[in-house]
């Protein structure tokens, strides 16, 4: 086995989907306060106001605002020595554009952190996670306006100053090339659905005004890259890309070709602007010809040079098939839009799972970047079974996560700098894209229905001694 002596072996959480207490201590609304619950079949919904009668599932989430301190005992006790969480923004500025941070929610990180390192875990925390305050998006619209850049560095320098001696690695936002399709502007970016000057006359996409605002927001990444390493030059901060690895679907060259401009397009540019520091002729030949390219002020190009990540992070659960064959077969309900792979099977969500897929991402990025890398999301979402005697056997889970750990191996005997592994939701939590808590990915299991009633209690499933072992053994025994 091939780990190397000191890697990283948790789990990764995200504030709205697991921290609950949205309205305790001060704290403003988040966009994913306002985005109801769904299923498979039924999207999310974004409500501008909060509606009495509807479910929102970040208020309460998992309720680890009010569990934190024995759920952080549990990962503990599986022996993990890396925890990724997110802060939420809108606890540190409620409004997002004040001067002043809220004190109460920096005593609740606080309070986290001791508690992390008391139980032998290094934090590693993603400043903005599918969230930005709701009052950036109500009198911004969030990154569309540049001066959304500077609330974003004011309130990263808050927290990196406050951490700057207990949290060594950072990353700067969650899956930022969603906001390469027009699924990411609200969540990622910020832009307000209701605002006339980007969406006149009842249109719902604006792909100029979003790859302006995805501008923005690679600007602001940038400046807290370089700003990180000023507070602490130990810092370690990186990418976190969404990487939906793909391969065409047949042998045709035009499938080919296809395949490859949905990678780079989708999958690598972002990434690349985040590594190399500027724009990749691709994209920018790509955005011009659609007059979608953003304005550059002066400084940009200096700003996205000085301000390169020091770690590639990623998250892997799938592949999907690229063709231009309409007629081809789609998975059930996966949301990516690619096609389905006749050689693998899929969750009852539609992700096909892939785990030889791991180790070829892991090569293929090694070779593009050259960086130390970090996957910090894989896992099954499940609709797991709590038995009468209380237990989860959740076979299927750790057969998945098993696979997936032989391919980083593999990868990591074929040359791979992989600092560390930290599973999605190692305690179950609310579903991102579908809002729903039977997707469940935990060693952990809450109880919890879709509709948020349930006792909370938490019960440790079968997987949960069986990850334990794993870290144990630094990866040995699978
Ligand atoms: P859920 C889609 C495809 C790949 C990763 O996703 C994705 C998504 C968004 O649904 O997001 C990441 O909960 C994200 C997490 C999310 C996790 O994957 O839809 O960073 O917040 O929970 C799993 O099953």
């Amino acid at each position: 086995m091939a780990f190397k002596t000191g890697f990283l072996w948790g789990g990764a959480t995200a504030a709205n989907q697991f921290e609950g207490g949205y309205s305790e201590g001060g704290r403003g609304l988040s966009v994913a306060d306002l985005k109801t619950g769904g299923d498979v079949n039924t999207p999310r919904r974004f409500t501008s106001t909060i509606e009495k009668e509807t479910y929102y599932p970040s208020h309460q989430a998992i309720d680890f605002y009010h569990h934190h301190k024995t759920d952080i005992e549990l990962f503990g006790q599986m022996n993990f020595n890396v925890f990724r969480m997110s802060i939420s923004w809108s606890r540190i500025f409620p409004q997002g554009d004040e001067l002043v941070p809220n004190e109460a929610g920096l005593q609740f990180y606080d309070a986290i952190i001791d508690e992390l390192i008391e139980n032998g875990m290094t934090p590693l925390i993603t400043l903005s996670h599918f969230e930005i305050p709701m009052g950036l998006v109500e009198k911004y619209s969030g990154f569309s306006d540049r001066r959304v850049i500077d609330m974003y560095v004011r309130y990263a320098q808050t927290v990196m100053t406050r951490y700057k001696d207990k949290v060594t690695y950072w990353l700067t936002f969650n899956e930022m090339n969603f906001g390469t399709m027009d699924r990411g502007e609200l969540t990622t970016l910020g832009m307000n659905p209701k605002d006339e000057a980007i969406y006149p006359n009842g249109q719902t996409e604006n792909e100029k005004v979003r790859f302006q605002a995805l501008h923005h927001a690679l600007v602001a990444s940038a400046k807290v890259v370089k700003l990180g390493h000023d507070i602490n030059p130990d810092f370690k901060i990186g990418c976190m890309i969404c990487h939906i690895t793909s391969y065409p679907l047949t042998p045709n060259p035009v499938d080919i070709l296809e395949q490859k401009e949905f990678d780079l397009r989708f999958t690598k540019f972002v990434g690349d602007v985040q590594v190399r520091g500027e724009y990749p002729s691709y994209m920018t030949v790509y955005l011009k010809k659609k007059d979608s390219f953003p304005v550059f002020e002066a400084e940009d190009a200096a700003i996205l040079k000085a301000g390169t990540v020091d770690m590639y992070t990623f998250s892997y659960y799938m592949s999907v098939c690229i063709t231009l064959d309409e007629t081809a077969a789609e998975t059930n309900g996966n949301l990516m839009g690619g096609k389905a792979n006749p050689y693998l099977e899929s969750s009852e969500w539609g992700w096909q799972i892939d785990p030889t897929g791991l180790t070829y991402t892991l090569l293929d990025l090694q070779d593009r970047y050259g960086l130390p890398m970090m996957v910090v999301e894989n896992g099954l979402g499940f609709a797991d079974e709590l038995r009468t005697d209380g237990t989860i056997i959740d076979d299927y889970r750790i057969d998945y996560m098993r696979q997936h750990i032989c391919a980083m191996d593999e990868a990591v005997e074929k040359g791979v700098d992989l600092l560390g592994y930290t599973m999605w939701g190692p305690i179950d939590l609310i579903s991102a894209g579908t809002g729903e808590m039977k997707k469940r990915y935990g060693f952990i299991y809450v109880d919890m229905n879709n509709d948020g009633t349930g006792s909370l209690k938490r019960y440790k499933k079968k997987s949960f001694d069986w990850y334990k072992q794993v870290i144990t053994s630094n990866g040995r025994d699978l």
